[in-house]
């Protein structure tokens, strides 16, 4: 399998559920800029023109980093890393994987655009403060996000969020955030990650 990312950048969730599952798998860094890898045309691989995507070795492509991580999980139900298909909890866990994708991911991801000017800048930090404090007080009761257990949604959330100190955006007064960030941050899998990707814990 070849999971193809970029320092930093979505596909670190991928890889850290990649760990935690124990599969194998090669890593491919892709210049999201030039949308080439070292062996020659990402777009070829994705038209889509972006990362997360899995290379299974069917050599069938999974792209969509929401897809790609449940994917990985449901290859190793033992470990319970997402529950079950067709169980209530699976809906729950889909129900944050898109609040996720959609709400905290584009709504953090956008401001990495110099695009963004000061006026709409405090109108779209106002809408994803609504957004985290969302997720602060549902972790106030719960240790991960689907409950007691790490799962794919604590690795994606941990992604997208690590994303904030990069671009101050300040998180300080959520405490359960900051508390998820720092369990998750202790995790092997999240440290093999983040030091196979060159970035600093
Ligand atoms: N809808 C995709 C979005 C993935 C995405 O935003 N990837 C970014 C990196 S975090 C990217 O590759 N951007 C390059 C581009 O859009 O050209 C997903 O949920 O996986």
């Amino acid at each position: 399998m070849k999971l193809y990312y970029s320092p930093g950048a979505c596909a670190l969730a991928s890889q850290i559920i990649l760990r935690e599952a124990n599969l194998k798998f090669d890593l491919v860094k892709t210049d999201l800029k030039t949308k080439q890898t070292a062996n020659g045309d990402f777009k070829k691989v994705n038209p889509k023109g972006y990362i997360p995507v899995l290379e299974l070795d069917t050599g069938e492509v999974l792209t969509e980093g929401a897809a790609i991580l449940q994917w990985i999980a449901d290859q190793v139900p033992e470990k319970n890393l997402v529950p079950r298909w067709g169980t209530k909890e699976r809906y729950k866990a889909l129900e944050w994987l898109n609040f996720i994708a959609t709400e905290l991911h584009k709504g953090i991801s956008i401001f990495f655009s110099p695009e963004v000017k000061d006026e709409v800048r405090e109108s779209l930090l106002k809408k994803l403060h609504l957004r985290l404090e969302v997720l602060d007080q549902h972790l106030r009761s719960n240790t991960f996000i689907l409950g007691n257990g790490f799962t794919v949604a604590d690795a994606y959330a941990f992604n997208i969020l690590r994303w904030t100190q990069l671009l101050k955006i300040d998180i300080s007064s959520y405490a359960s955030i900051l508390r998820l960030m720092e369990t998750v941050s202790t995790r092997d899998s999240v440290r093999a990650a983040i030091a196979a990707e060159g970035l600093k814990g």
